[in-house]
This record gives C-alpha cells, sequence and structure tokens, in this order.
C-alpha cells in the first residue's frame, strides 16, 4: 500500500509537537503520581490494569493534540479519542508500561506519533514523526522520516544507532509477555527456543522503550507478540530512523513484531517468526 508521507517541513513540525506534548504528558504522570497508585480498572485480565492517571495522561494528550491539530485523528490506548480530515492520526500511548508504573519501576514511558493511513489495518499504516519519553530518566527519543533519530536528554542531543551484532549466539534480545495466561504460556515456550540460541533475554516491560533501546543500542533485538498499534507506533519510527530493522507477519503489528541490529537480520526474523507459527499461531 503507497502511504504518501507529508513534507519535511510539516513532518518536522508535527515530530517537535509530539515531543513537547509527550514531555508535558510525562511531567504530569511524574509530579501527580500518587504514593499509593491505585488500580482504577482492569481491561482484558485482572492483570491488565489501568490507572487514574492512564486517563488523566490520555485526556491531556488529547487537549493538546486538538487544540494543534483540530483536523488529526487520535487513536489512544484510554478511554476517548477523535477523528479528522487531514489523514493524519496521532497514536498515543499515555503510559506505556502500566504495570511498571503502579510498582513504581521506573520504566515506562508517555509514547505519540503521527501516522498515515489506518492504525487498525495490519500493514495498513506507518508512522512518519514521533516520540517516546521516559519521564523518570527525563530521556526523549525523537524520530521523523528520512530524518534519522535522536536521543534528547537535558541540553545533551545525540543521534541514535544500533549494535553491529551479526551473530545470534552473541545476541541480547528483549520481549514482553501478554495479560492472558494462554497467551504466556504460549510466549513462555517461545522464549524456552531461544534462551539456548542467544546471548541472554531481557524483560523491561514497555515496547516503547523496548523499541528504543534496539534504536540506542541498549538491546541487540526484540520481537513480541499482542501488541495494540499505540505500544509499537513511535518506538517502530524510532528504530527504523536509527538504522534498525523492524518487521512483523505484515509488518509491525499484533501479530508479530521484531526489531534488530542490521546485521542480525536474516537470522533473528527467521527464529521469532518460525517459533511464533508454531508456538503461538499452531
Ligand atoms: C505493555 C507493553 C509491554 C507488554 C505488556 C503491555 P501497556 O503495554 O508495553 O511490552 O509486554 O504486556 O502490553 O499495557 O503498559 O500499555
Amino acid at each position: 500500500m503507497d502511504l504518501a508521507l507529508p513534507d519535511d517541513a510539516l513532518a518536522a513540525a508535527l515530530e517537535a509537537l509530539a515531543a513537547d506534548v509527550a514531555r508535558s504528558a510525562g511531567r504530569l504522570v511524574v509530579d501527580e503520581r500518587p504514593d499509593a497508585v491505585e488500580v482504577a480498572a482492569t481491561k482484558s485480565t485482572a492483570t491488565d490494569v489501568v490507572t487514574a492517571m492512564d486517563q488523566a495522561s490520555q485526556d491531556h494528550l488529547l487537549a493538546r493534540l486538538r487544540e494543534a491539530r483540530p483536523d488529526d485523528a487520535v487513536l489512544g490506548e484510554e478511554d476517548g479519542g477523535a477523528t479528522g480530515t487531514s489523514g493524519i492520526t496521532w497514536v498515543i500511548d499515555p503510559i506505556d508500561g502500566t504495570v511498571n508504573y503502579l510498582y513504581g519501576i521506573p520504566a515506562y514511558a508517555v509514547s505519540v506519533a503521527a501516522v498515515v493511513g489506518d492504525p487498525s489495518v495490519p500493514g495498513g499504516w506507518r508512522p512518519f514523526a514521533g516520540a517516546v519519553y521516559n519521564p523518570v530518566t527525563d530521556e526523549l527519543f525523537g524520530a521523523r522520516a528520512g530524518a534519522g533519530a535522536r536521543l534528547v536528554r537535558g541540553d545533551d542531543q545525540r543521534p541514535l544507532s544500533p549494535t553491529a551484532c551479526d551473530s545470534l549466539d552473541q545476541a541480547l534480545v528483549a520481549t514482553g509477555f501478554g495479560y492472558a495466561a494462554e497467551r504466556r504460556e504460549r510466549q513462555g515456550r517461545l522464549v524456552l527456543d531461544l534462551l539456548p540460541q542467544v546471548r541472554d533475554i531481557r524483560r523491561a516491560g514497555s515496547a516503547a522503550l523496548d523499541l528504543c533501546s534496539v534504536a540506542a543500542g541498549r538491546v541487540d533485538a526484540y520481537y513480541e507478540t499482542g501488541l495494540n498499534p499505540w505500544d509499537l507506533a513511535a518506538g517502530w519510527l524510532v528504530a527504523v530512523e536509527a538504522g534498525a530493522v523492524v518487521g512483523g507477519f505484515d509488518g509491525p503489528g499484533e501479530a508479530l513484531t521484531w526489531a534488530c541490529a542490521p546485521g542480525l537480520r536474516a537470522a533473528f526474523s527467521n527464529v521469532v517468526e518460525d517459533g511464533t507459527r508454531r508456538h503461538l499461531h499452531g
């Protein structure tokens, strides 16, 4: 599907907007975080939790984006979104890594991406400007199509690039697990297959930060099944623009999302796609 991208001047303006609103929402979820975070509701399972701050962050993002871009659509993880006429959709995760937020583990992020196409259609959309902000470490990962990816922390800004790893047995691999026990059992079987073939596994708890870790060379590869567009939209762009390779069965999506250093592409995509077919689609 040919998805025409806006020109770089607009993409640059939307990257700056994504960074700005991700920061302000990130400040909100840190500054307003209760000492004892409570579960406001559960979603797909009893462990798929949402807190009042997930919704507050989404409400904040929605208000800022509607004010700046009233003709754009907004798709978010929590309640409340917007339709649009511009052909651009903002795909937002107000707190990616909600369980980490609940437990006070400093590995959660606000993820904001501007995309073209329909994010509900596998292979039918792509991000072109976006930001992932970890408000605890004050790290902002930003990118736009064709202009590379960067990490901004305070006054420091540096370009991102993945590792030079080119052998699977040396690869440090990040992954994640779903909220349903049945899916976790299948995901566990895939990890069992992978463990003897790679250096080690890391489980950070945020797909957005995992994809940015591939972009930053903090891991060599990442894969996960069961992700929603808001978990992966901005991280996908940051990883690709850093020079990593990102894929899945029909592009990155619910069925499978993987990302890795370019030298690992063939070996890593084969082992996770075969393993996913065997354990999760069998
Ligand atoms: C989380 C993802 C993570 C996955 C979790 C959950 P949430 O998103 O970022 O990679 O392993 O199961 O889906 O629910 O914190 O927005």
